[in-house]
């Protein structure tokens, strides 16, 4: 620890602590429109210039270290204009589209030129006019409203290893976008969003489809049922100033119901399916000699990733569709027959933690398997949030209410599919009974739980070893990768049995579509928050969940069979 001391305060901070982690620690915000707690900080805006005691110049807080017995002061009137003239710059190149921009209401750069008392900029207007990039079905970027501080590409590159964003050019004219000009869907993006959710104004954000739900139930015509992600019910709160990681399910659906849809389901219930499926699928290759490690395939981002990258990984697939999907084809087969609705007058929607999910429900032939398109639109928790607020609602004094019946109920084991390690935990839990027929006494795994980007197990389970690993943030993933081909073209044994990936860091509780100002600290609530629900739950292992046992009685016959290969199951393309 070194001692120093912030606007004439002493205080005691770690060694290597950057000068604006020490004001922040003191309860000093200093404005910064570049760094981010995720990323490595570069210095590229400015903002956060600071006075350092017997030093003539100006250092930037972010990349500049605390030393021991220095005094800093962070705010005053000189520092303070000097951080208006750089906002008015930025503002000089600036569309002034505020009203309509995607990001009205919290972007970083409004928020400043508001508490700068910015009412009219004193240089010249100079904007580049460039065309939007509404190639992916994800995100959109409008690269006029860049103001170069990075952030996308350091996301891009740093947390997802993606390269799909670059600096291109080079001081006033750098332009962050797609190498060699392409659009994003030529690009290597893997839509994850994960640079929407950490660009500070509107020059990246996720395509709004609320119009698409509106309506949908606006249509006389239409049923429209909609689908709730297990990562959704511990963020969507923060948009209504809860805590990080406070649960609102019943809110959720009570929402949604005001809102006008007419069924609310739940993707929970097709995650505690997902692991029935999956986990036939695993014990299968684990007994018969099948293709290991299986790798588990229901996030989108990653898929992505390995249909582009790592073709030759796809033999090691789940095929085991995600449970939005899986939950869109029952709600227009399943359901729609339960119901008698014809399924061309169901309307299904379904609320993600993650813009990747927009592009998943076309991604491929399989995502029309009840004849129908089975999901017809994504809104991700940011959408839902203004949806929300637009519809007059107040979040906060709702009641909780419950899911329809008979694809809403579900167990702990699928709420904290959420979390990084999630599915792996949910998968070990229902294991022990598909391969045995009984129930194991261990319900919690907790060496398969935290935020190390690569976490690997050794599991006992009646006298075998299963080896597991999981990986979160696609930068992780590659060495994980490298050990396994290696091995597999060595003609090893695999190093592992079971691999569980997400590509956003600390799972889909972070996905690009969750509330603004994600850091670990917010990524730690919301996994706490899953847990905890899955604590209180009174069924956690999906195998014990009644709506699955009836569902396979009634409907799916036997997890793998025929009817929930052409259903639940998907097919990968290089
Ligand atoms: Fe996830 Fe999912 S857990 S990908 O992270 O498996 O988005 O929340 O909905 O589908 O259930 C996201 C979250 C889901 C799916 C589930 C899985
Ligand atoms: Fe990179 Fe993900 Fe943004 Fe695509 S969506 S540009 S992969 S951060």
């Amino acid at each position: 620890k070194i001692n120093i001391k912030i606007n004439n305060v002493p205080m005691e901070v770690e060694k290597g602590t950057s000068v604006l982690m020490a004001a922040k620690q003191a309860g000093i915000h200093i404005p910064t429109l570049c760094a981010h707690p995720d990323l490595t900080p570069w210095g590229a805006c400015g903002l956060c210039v600071v006075k350092v005691e017997g030093m003539p110049k100006l250092p930037r807080a972010c990349v500049t270290e605390v030393s021991e017995g220095t005094s800093y002061i962070t705010h005053d009137p000189e520092l303070n204009k000097i951080r208006r003239t750089i906002v008015e710059m930025i503002l000089s190149n600036h569309p002034n589209e505020c009203l309509t921009c995607g990001r009205s209401g919290s972007c970083e750069l409004q928020t400043l030129a508001a508490n700068f008392s910015i009412r009219e900029v004193p240089f010249e207007s100079n904007i580049t006019e460039l065309p939007k990039d509404e190639s992916t079905l994800s995100i959109v970027l409008d690269p006029r409203k860049c103001i170069k501080c990075g952030r996308c590409v350091l996301v891009c590159q740093q947390l997802q290893d993606v390269w799909a964003l670059e600096f291109i050019g080079r001081g006033d004219h750098t332009e962050m976008m797609p190498a060699a000009g392409a659009l994003l869907s030529e690009s290597p993006c893997i839509k994850c969003g994960q640079c929407s959710a950490h660009c500070p104004v509107g020059a990246i954000y996720e395509r709004d489809d609320t119009k698409k739900l509106l309506d949908a139930i606006l249509n006389p015509e239409l049923h429209v049922a909609v689908q709730i992600a297990p990562a959704v019910r511990v963020a969507i709160g923060e948009a209504f100033g809860l805590e990080p990681g406070t649960i609102t399910t019943g809110k959720i659906y009570a929402a949604l119901r005001r809102i006008g849809v007419d069924a609310i389901f739940d993707t929970n219930f097709s995650a505690d399916l997902t692991i029935m499926e999956e986990g036939t699928e695993f014990v299968d290759r684990l007994t018969k000699g099948g293709v290991l490690p299986l790798i588990t395939s229901c996030c989108p981002s990653w898929v992505d990733y390995m249909e582009k990258h790592c073709a030759d990984m796809i033999p090691n697939f789940s095929t085991a569709k995600s449970p939005m999907m899986m939950q869109g084809a029952l709600t227009k087969t399943y359901y729609a027959d339960k119901k008698e609705i014809p399924k061309e007058k169901i309307f299904s929607a379904a609320i993600m933690p993650c813009t990747s999910k927009k592009f998943e429900i076309v991604r491929h032939k399989d995502m029309y398997a009840s004849g129908r398109q089975d999901v017809d639109v994504v809104l991700t928790t940011r959408e839902l949030a203004r949806l929300i607020k637009q519809s007059g609602i107040d979040f906060l004094s709702l009641p909780d209410e419950e899911a329809d019946s008979p694809i809403g109920a579900y167990t702990g084991a699928a709420t904290i599919f959420g979390a990084t390690g999630g599915v792996m935990e949910a998968a070990l839990r229902t294991g022990y009974f598909l391969v045995t027929g009984s129930e194991y006494e261990k319900i919690t795994f907790e060496e398969v739980r935290g935020m190390e980007g690569i976490r690997t197990a050794s599991i006992h389970i009646n006298g075998k070893e299963l080896r597991v690993a999981i990986a979160h943030g696609v930068a992780n993933v590659r060495d994980l990768l490298t050990e396994i081909r290696q091995a597999r073209d060595e003609g090893k044994e695999p190093p592992y049995h079971f691999v569980e990936v997400m590509a956003c860091r600390g799972g889909c509780i972070a996905g690009g579509g969750q509330p603004y100002n994600t850091t670990d600290e917010v990524r730690n609530a919301r996994i706490a928050g899953m847990y905890a629900d899955d604590q209180h739950s009174e069924i956690r292992c999906s195998h014990k969940n009644p709506f699955i046992q009836e569902i396979y009685k009634e409907f799916l016959e036997t997890p793998g069979s025929g009817k929930a290969h052409e259903l639940l199951h998907t097919h990968y393309q290089h």
